[in-house]
Order: C-alpha cells, then structure tokens, then sequence
C-alpha cells in the first residue's frame, strides 16, 4: 500500500491546498482499500474460527540435530525416536530428562524409518514406501513383519490398536496383532482440508498430529475425527526454516509426557525439543468421552 505522505511528495509543486486534497484522497483511498481487504469471504471467516489452542514452553533441551525425526515418544523416562531416509534410517533412544544414554541402533539401508510407537511391550515401526512394519521387542530384537499397502507415515496406539497415517487426510486405525486396517477416520472440520498428516500421539482421545510442510499441530477427536483445534509452532520452528520453503527442518514429533503432563516437541534436524503446557480441557479424557455418547 503506498504511503499518503509520499503521495503529497510527489505533487509538491501544487498549491497548499491542493496537496492537502491530495493527502486527503490518499488518506480516504488508504481506508476503502483497508477495509475492502478485511472484508474477507465467509468461507475464509470459516477457516479462522479453528480454534487456536495456546501453549507455554516450560522446559528446552537439546536434541540431536542429525535426527531426521519421523516417530517420537516416551517409554519409562526415555525418549525414543525413528529417524528417516535410505542409508541413514535408525531408532535411537535417551533420556527423557537430560539426553544422556543415547543409544541408536541402524537400520538396513533400502529401509525409508518412518512412525514409531510401543504397545503391549512391542516397538511398532512403519517405514515411508517399503509397505512393510515391523514388530521389535524392547530391546530392538527384530520379531515380526507385516506388510500392508499404501505408504506409511506417523503411527501412535490406543490401549487397542495401533493409529498410522499415510499422508493424506485419513487415520487408519489397525490390529497390532495383524497389521490388519480395522477403521479408517477421515479428519474434518472447519471446511478445511486436513491431509499431510504426518507423525501422531495419542493421549486421552485426542489424536495429537504434525501437518507435513506446516508448523501447525492438530488436535482430532478419535472417536469422530473432528478437528478438535490447533497448536501454532510457528515461532519455535522459524529459527530452522529460516523462511525458506523445505521438507527438512519441519516441525515432526510429539510425545506425551506422563512425568510433566505435558508434550515434548521436536522437529526433523531440530537441535532442539520443547516441552509445552496446553489448556488442562486438552488434556483430560471427557472430549472423547462426549463424543462416543452422542
Ligand atoms: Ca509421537
């Protein structure tokens, strides 16, 4: 928008009043424009009302920046992470509080990691086109394989069944005893697309998901997969995407933690992780609750 007093400038050689008249048409072109730009249509006034779900940071630390960061999670006080990419791909763990014991263990080398979750004693791995997930016990024994179609991006777990995204706007909800699809959730909400969905945790409920390219964290209701509301990390991840648009360096990773009653975030190549507080309504157990009881 241009500036009424570079307008005036312009025309300095008019008469007093008449670059006053021009100030004041700059001024009153200024207003029609403002207000014709916040004048939006319903469908955008729509997009704004998702609700924007506050949060404080309350605790830094640093993460490992060569981590390409696809499952993220916390298992008795260690952090465990899938991090992806042919060649490089591996699962790591440290603890939760200060990172010490790191510990990774590699994975083969035609092998794209992606989600990682642990349910009923077992590490659950899903990997990005390979179609196939395997089952490891605590220790990282390799025990089982499955396979299934399509690609496979974030994966957490209620107390029944495993939760995997592939990218686009859909929760397949799935047996961990044979990797069989036993729901599939389409994310709604808000006249919004919600596809990407990328890595996952579930607590209470609600679904809990990073968007690919988007600093923007989901809350989906399980039950119904309405969009519960989001959480913007735009400010923790700009110093990493330094304004440039990239795959790498996104906001990827989201652990709830039972100690802290809150979510540890990090994000791939981050050399750091956060840990946020959000509003005690997200937390709690009674969204779910609600829903299934309508
Ligand atoms: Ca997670």
């Amino acid at each position: 928008m241009f500036s009424p007093l570079r307008f005036s400038q312009s025309f300095s050689h008019r008469t007093p009043l008449q670059s006053l008249k021009t100030v004041v048409f700059g001024l009153m072109l200024c207003f029609w424009v403002s207000t014709g730009v916040s004048a939006k249509p319903e469908n955008d006034v729509l997009k704004n009302n998702v609700p924007k779900i506050d949060y404080s940071v309350i605790q830094e630390r640093n993460h490992n920046p060569k981590l390409f960061t696809q499952g993220f999670l916390i298992v008795k006080d260690w952090i465990y992470e899938s991090s992806g990419r042919y060649g490089q791909s591996l699962l790591a763990r440290y603890k939760e509080e200060n990172g010490e014991g790191f510990y990774s263990q590699k994975l083969p080398d035609d092998i794209f990691a992606e989600g990682l979750t642990f349910w009923n004693n077992s590490f659950y791995l899903i990997t990005w086109r390979n179609q196939t997930a395997y089952r490891y016990d605590e220790y990282w024994s390799q025990k089982q394989t499955f396979h299934y179609q399509g690609e496979g991006w974030g994966l957490t777990h209620t107390a029944t069944q495993l939760i995997m995204s592939n990218g686009s706007d859909q929760l397949q909800f799935i047996n961990p005893d044979d990797f069989s699809v036993e729901k599939i959730l389409t994310v709604t909400g808000y006249n919004r697309t919600w596809d990407l969905l990328n890595e996952l945790e579930y607590h209470n409920g609600i679904v809990w998901a990073n968007r690919w390219l988007s600093d923007e964290l989901i809350a989906i209701d399980a039950t119904t997969g309405n969009v519960l509301g989001t959480i913007d990390l735009t400010e923790l991840a700009k110093p990493y995407r330094k304004g440039i648009f990239t795959s790498d360096k996104v906001a990827n990773g989201i652990a709830w933690s039972e100690q802290h009653q809150a979510f540890w975030i990090t994000g791939k190549y981050w050399p750091k992780r956060y840990l946020i507080k959000i509003p005690e309504q997200y937390i709690a157990a009674q969204i779910a609750e609600e829903s299934s009881n309508e």
